[in-house]
């Protein structure tokens, strides 16, 4: 049913039509195109808005911040290869939003953010007008395409233009600006229904060229110790059973990247993950599908790579993307799933095994290093350590391979991706290219939302603070979320001591002992508060069964962590410190 609106007195009978605004119009948009659910923080410009999309049948999920409301959208975006929507005020709120936007598009997730804003010859003279921020201008650099909407016969191709940015080609965030004037203009019905776009085929297919296709088969054969790389982009692609049937039939080993776990399973026979250093540092030809050598891939040199030569073979979208880092002798421009798709079928019916000599140095450092991890897991200590805790948790998402596994942290982070294995695609949600804490409610959030499957997001205690007040959503929408929290007192550890002597605790360090677990249950949710792996994996197991939104405050030792977790390399140490 379209939202127009009928209610407005006809002064004569010539001045009689059916009219509409832009109020009715954004809503008349993002139906067309299919949009069920925004994320938002209500309030001037946009508070009858939401209202209104709600009322139109839209899901309307408020939130306490803006910066969760955008991160759920752009996991929104993620799980559903759609732009998910968040909806802000202006100047703060939309600033708040923006650092979401920012991390979709350096994560190439596609979300939209709509803001209103104040109006623009006000801001232009720079008078001082409510809230006031040339809010276009600052929103460009940080995302894909940003677009404002001056005319309500526009909203249509401004929406339009908006969603494909955002989902075709590399996806990313877009900006798009309403200023509080166009809600309110009025135009005649039958034009503005006219003037709605419906975007057809938003993010078309991109075939590779057969001859990048054969370049790329050819150096995989000649390799005597071949690695596939598996990125985010390649969970994106919802591809997934292309892409397991190339890598089982190529035979070669895969390295997934974090959020790129499951997309076959980390106990498939040619799973790398536990086999890391090895795999990098000894292959000679890696084949990179949605995956970019940025810093979590050392750029593609150095160290991590080792001494021998290496050739690359990339998958990916973005033709930009080749010879970022390194020379990349085969590229492969396309769509994921088109790339897959011609590379499977120029492969033909006999593809040779891989080689049997790289197969066992790759089988037998895995299995080496599992076995080193396995005893750590089944340790019963109160309080709990890492592999304790994530020993139990582990043994949780393999009896529920569907539950989605939310992530941030730094050692909660980094021993969680190499502890618990994943099953399915897309089931691991986490701080991505940019390591950014903050996520954790927002995209458990919007994983409920999206794929009414349960989540579990294990959070550091830092981690959480980021985004914590959200708890109140997820007890607001009555969510299936369970949160536990490891809690260790600080980041990275809870025992490091102000070297000046003075009564203030160490930049590190938090309230000692606290209890998350009563914030949850502020809001009427589930609190408990594990001091050991037995009883944090009965809490997570109710929590599971009964869907209730619960915080689980894990209680782990202070001592327990290092600093930065995996990649304490990253952080400078000075040289120079005094004693
Ligand atoms: O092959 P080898 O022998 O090398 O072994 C590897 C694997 O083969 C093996 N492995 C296994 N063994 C056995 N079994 C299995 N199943 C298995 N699987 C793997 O294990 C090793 C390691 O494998 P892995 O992990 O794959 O390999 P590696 O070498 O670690 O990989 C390298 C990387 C770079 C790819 C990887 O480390 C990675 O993905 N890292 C991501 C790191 C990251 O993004 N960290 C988050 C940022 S840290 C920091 O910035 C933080 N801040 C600052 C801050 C941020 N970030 N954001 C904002 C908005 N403000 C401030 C803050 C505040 S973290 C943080 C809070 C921290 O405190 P918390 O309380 O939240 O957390 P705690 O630390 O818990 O206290
Ligand atoms: P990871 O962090 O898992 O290594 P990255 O975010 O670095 O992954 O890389 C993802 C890559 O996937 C990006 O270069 C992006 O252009 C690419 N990509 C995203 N979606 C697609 C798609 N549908 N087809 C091809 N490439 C894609
Ligand atoms: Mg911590």
């Amino acid at each position: 049913m379209s939202a127009t609106l009928q209610s407005i007195e006809p002064k004569t009978a010539d001045a009689e039509q059916a009219l509409t605004d832009g109020f009715h119009l954004v809503i008349d948009a993002l139906k067309l195109n299919d949009v069920k659910t925004i994320y938002g923080v209500p309030g001037i410009p946009i508070t009858d808005f939401g209202r209104m999309a709600q009322a139109a049948g839209i899901r309307v999920i408020s939130f306490r911040h803006e910066q969760n409301a955008g991160n759920a959208a752009a996991i929104a975006g993620f799980l559903t290869r759609k732009p998910g929507i968040c909806l802000t005020v202006s100047a703060p709120g939309f600033l708040n939003g923006l650092t979401a936007l920012a991390n979709a598009t350096t994560n190439c997730f596609p979300m939209i953010l709509i803001s209103g804003s104040s109006e623009r010859e006000i801001v232009d003279l720079q008078q001082g007008d409510y809230e006031e921020m040339d809010q276009l201008a600052i929103a460009k650099p940080l995302c894909k395409a940003a677009f404002r909407v001056l005319h309500a016969a526009d909203i249509g191709i401004g929406l339009a233009r908006a969603i494909r940015a955002a989902v075709s080609g590399r996806p990313g965030g877009v900006y798009l600006d309403l200023p509080a004037k166009l809600f309110g203009q009025v135009m005649n019905a039958e034009a503005g229904a006219k003037s709605l776009v419906k975007v057809i085929d938003a993010a078309p297919a991109q075939i590779p060229a057969p001859a990048a296709v054969k370049r790329a088969l050819d150096v995989l054969k000649s390799a005597k110790r071949p690695l596939i790389i598996l990125g985010k982009g390649a969970a994106y692609a919802q591809a997934d059973d292309d892409i397991r049937a190339f890598v089982e039939k190529s035979g070669v080993p895969f390295l997934p990247m974090s959020m790129a776990k499951g997309l076959l399973p980390d106990l498939h026979p040619q799973c790398a993950g536990a086999a890391r250093s090895t795999v990098l540092k000894e292959a000679d030809v890696v084949m990179l599908i949605g995956a970019r050598l940025n810093w979590l891939l050392s750029h593609g040199k150095g160290k991590t790579w080792g001494d021998a030569p290496k050739k690359f073979i990339q998958i990916d979208i973005e033709p930009k993307e080749m010879d970022s880092n390194v020379e990349i002798v085969a590229p492969v421009v396309g769509d994921i799933g088109s790339c897959v798709a011609a590379l499977l079928s120029a492969m033909g019916g006999n593809w040779p095994a891989a080689p049997a000599d790289w197969m066992k140095t790759v089988s037998t450092k895995r299995d080496e290093n599992i076995a080193k991890m396995a005893p750590r897991l089944m340790n019963n200590k109160s309080p709990m350590d890492y592999h304790g805790a994530l020993g139990a948790l582990r043994t949780i998402i393999k009896e529920r391979p569907d539950a989605i596994l939310v992530n941030e942290g730094a050692n909660t982070l980094d021993l969680a991706r190499g502890v618990i294995d994943m099953y399915q695609p897309r089931k691991r949600l986490d701080v991505g290219t940019w390591g950014v804490m903050g996520i954790g409610m927002g995209f458990a959030i919007a994983a409920a939302i999206e794929t009414g499957k349960p989540v579990l997001a294990v959070e550091g205690d830092s981690a959480f603070g980021f985004s914590g007040m959200e708890v109140e959503t997820i007890c607001r929408y009555d969510l299936p979320v369970c949160v536990v929290i490891f809690n260790n007192n600080g980041i990275y550890r809870g025992t490091d001591v102000n070297p000046s002597g003075s009564s203030d605790v160490a930049t590190t360090v938090f309230v000692k002992d606290s209890r998350y677990d009563k914030m949850m249950e502020a809001f009427g949710g589930v609190g408990v508060n594990a001091t050991t792996p037995d009883e944090l994996k009965r809490a997570v197991n109710e929590a599971m069964d009964s869907g209730k939104p619960t915080l689980i405050n894990a209680v782990i030792d202070p001592a327990a962590g290092s600093e930065s977790g995996r990649i304490g390399n990253l952080n400078p140490q000075s040289v120079l410190k005094k004693k």
